[in-house]
């Protein structure tokens, strides 16, 4: 964990369709507002390879005012932060158009801003905190570990985590390259530290801890506007190009 302040990129996966259960309790209550699901991230450089949104089953998550055009989805915690950086609508204070479980989001379509995939779907992921970011988790299976053991998770028990397997269907892209671990960081440190599910959280800590050190201080991008640049010299370029497009800005907490 950081000592200071954490920089965040927060997405914006704007909803396209939402999922049958969160339909009947939006209805009439959005007044023309589009809502957007927020993502917080680290990793901006790797938005290219969004294959699906994670949040959290037990989390109460909340759609807030940004404007008369606009509303964000997130926890309440997030929105709060958001209010104090002038993010919302109104002078720190906060606008909340209703309350929305994490299970009841699930199925819900979503655009995925820079991804090659531009619509994605909203699956259950365990391990989201409820205390971290906007408890809403953009999904890069080639360069997350927990995004990729997850997805293979659920692909696995699609009955289990009653999803509809179409919504688990987008295969990692290939977005940075590695000399360690080539284009598949994340699959290839989870078959290397033997990790079996999402509860192996000890080695899926530890696999992160290493994609994140090996992309960033080795890695080269393959795709996007800023192919061929190492990683440490597209990251701020992606996300300054993600907030001019209006497809991202900068969240702190
Ligand atoms: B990262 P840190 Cl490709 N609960 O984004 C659990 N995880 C959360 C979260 C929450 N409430 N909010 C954000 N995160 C994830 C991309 C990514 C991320 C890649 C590789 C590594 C990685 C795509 N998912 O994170 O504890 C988000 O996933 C590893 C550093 O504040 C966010 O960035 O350091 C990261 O964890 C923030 O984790």
């Amino acid at each position: 964990e950081a000592l200071g302040p954490q920089e965040y990129t927060g997405i914006k996966l704007e909803v396209r369709e939402w999922s049958e259960a969160a339909k009947k309790l939006v209805e009439g209550k959005l007044g023309g507002r589009k809502v957007s699901m927020v993502a917080a991230t680290l990793r901006p450089e790797t938005m290219y390879g969004q294959t699906n949104c994670f949040v959290g089953t037990a989390i109460k998550y909340g759609v807030f005012v940004v404007n008369d055009q606009e509303a964000f989805l997130c926890t309440y915690r997030a929105a709060r932060n958001m209010a104090f950086q002038g993010l919302l609508s109104g002078r720190g204070e906060i606008q909340q158009i209703l309350e929305i479980d994490g299970t009841d989001l699930v199925g819900t379509k979503v655009s995925a801003p820079f991804s090659v995939n531009p619509e994605v779907y909203v699956l259950p992921m365990d391990n989201v905190l409820p205390t971290k970011g906007t408890g809403v988790v953009t999904s890069v299976p080639s360069d997350s570990p927990d995004d990729y053991q997850t997805l293979m998770d659920l692909r696995k028990k699609a009955e289990f985590y009653k999803i509809d397997p179409k919504w688990a269907a987008f295969e990692p892209v290939a977005v940075l390259s590695t000399p360690t671990y080539g284009e598949m960081t994340a699959p290839a440190l989870v078959q290397k530290l033997k990790i079996q599910s999402q509860k192996d959280t000890k080695q899926l800590a530890e696999a992160k801890e290493i994609s994140y050190k090996e992309g960033f201080y080795s890695g080269t991008m393959v795709i996007g506007e800023f192919k061929g640049l190492s990683v440490q010299d597209a990251k701020q370029k992606v996300r300054d190009s993600m907030i001019a497009k209006g497809a991202a800005f900068a969240y702190a907490e």
